[in-house]
């Protein structure tokens, strides 16, 4: 009987040994340790032995179980440990692997030409300044040489929400608060960006909302060739160093003379062609001298002062850079379109 359970002992202790999985494991355990395993077959059969042999066997039957659940044990916790590391083995994440792309958005066009703009101008000494969009009628029109009866009012008509107060139909009231806040001293070089209203039917080149940027200067010796020396800067470092521009008289009530400037057709070299109408020129902004009236309501002495003023039309200068036929597609948001402007100048 010793013998024998020293066999089982071996035996059990070698399946141990092949056990691949903690099935077999399992397998092994219930086949030597179980209720109806050999052990306890040999234990059963302790009744036919002697006084002096049974506890002797006993106590071995207890010492090979002993090893055998020992084995197990052992064997289990190895095969745990396997299976973790098979598990963590699988699950292993190269860190060095790129990531999922993320797909990166872009400015709306109009923020690009706004903010190229702003670059543009701020390289040359001038500060940003904003002002509310609704705006009072006092510094929308009054103040800019725009009393209640000027007919020029009719073609800035704008949406009102009461009789004194109105979505701005410019960014001039800005400069005129400017101004205003400079107490009658100079130097004042602006350029105010943003959003303007006015009431007109939509089609492919007039919306009722659009951007503008207009600039002013105002110090003492402040001349017409420094208007003309500006805009020949902007119009060569936006447009190209091989533009030319002209000025050309015109009217605004805030401006005395004022001004419409054009820069040479790109397309066509300055021969005509569809894009400049045949004339070889595209127009671009208006500006002028500050009026001496509008100097003045702002607290300025226009006899020591001058100064000068211009503005544009955002959505314009965007068709004209990249080629756009209808200003609609700023306001439609199809991202057919504004994905179009992708280039980070
Ligand atoms: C103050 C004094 C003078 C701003 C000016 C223009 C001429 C002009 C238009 C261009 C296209 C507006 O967007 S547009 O429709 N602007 O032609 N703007 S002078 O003159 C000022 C402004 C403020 C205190």
């Amino acid at each position: 009987m010793q013998e024998k359970l020293q066999a089982l002992q071996q035996e059990a202790l070698q399946k141990v040994t092949d056990a691949a999985d903690l099935k077999a494991l399992n397998d092994v355990r219930v086949a030597y340790l179980g209720k109806k395993g050999p052990i306890t077959e040999v234990l059963r059969g302790m009744g036919s032995l002697s006084a002096e042999e049974r506890p002797k066997l006993g106590a071995l039957a207890n010492e090979v179980r002993a090893a055998i659940t020992a084995a197990i044990e052992e064997k289990h916790e190895a095969l745990e440990e396997e299976a973790v590391n098979q598990q963590l083995a699988l699950e292993k994440i190269d860190v060095t692997l790129p990531g999922a792309p993320v797909k990166k958005g872009n400015h709306h066009p109009l923020t690009k030409i706004t903010e190229q703009l702003e670059d543009l101008f701020l390289g040359m000494g001038y500060t940003i300044a904003e002002g509310p969009e609704v705006e009072q009628d006092y510094y929308n029109f009054e103040a800019l040489n725009l009393p209640k009866s000027h007919p020029a009012r009719d073609m800035q008509d704008s949406f009102y929400i009461t009789e004194e107060i109105l979505m701005r139909t410019h960014t001039s009231p800005v400069q005129a608060r400017t101004m205003e806040k400079h107490e009658g001293k100079g130097p004042v070089k602006i350029i105010c960006p943003g959003k303007v209203y006015r009431r007109d039917n939509d089609d492919a080149t007039h919306s009722h909302q659009f951007m503008q940027i207009e600039g002013l200067v105002v110090d003492e010796n402040i001349t017409m060739a420094d208007l003309n020396g500006t805009l020949e800067v902007f119009a060569k470092k936006f447009f190209g160093e091989d533009r030319e521009i002209r000025l050309r008289p015109s009217f605004f009530p805030f401006t005395e003379p004022s001004v419409e400037m054009d820069i040479s057709c790109k397309i066509c070299g300055g021969k005509g062609c569809s894009v400049c109408k045949g004339t070889g020129w595209i127009e671009i902004l208006g500006g002028g001298m500050v009026h001496p009236n509008v100097l003045e309501m702002a607290g300025f002495d226009s006899s020591k002062y001058t100064g000068f003023a211009f503005g544009m039309g955002v959505e314009r200068i965007a068709m004209l850079k990249y080629g756009i036929d209808d200003i609609r597609h700023f306001y439609t948001n199809d991202v057919r379109f504004t994905s179009q402007f992708h280039c980070h100048e």
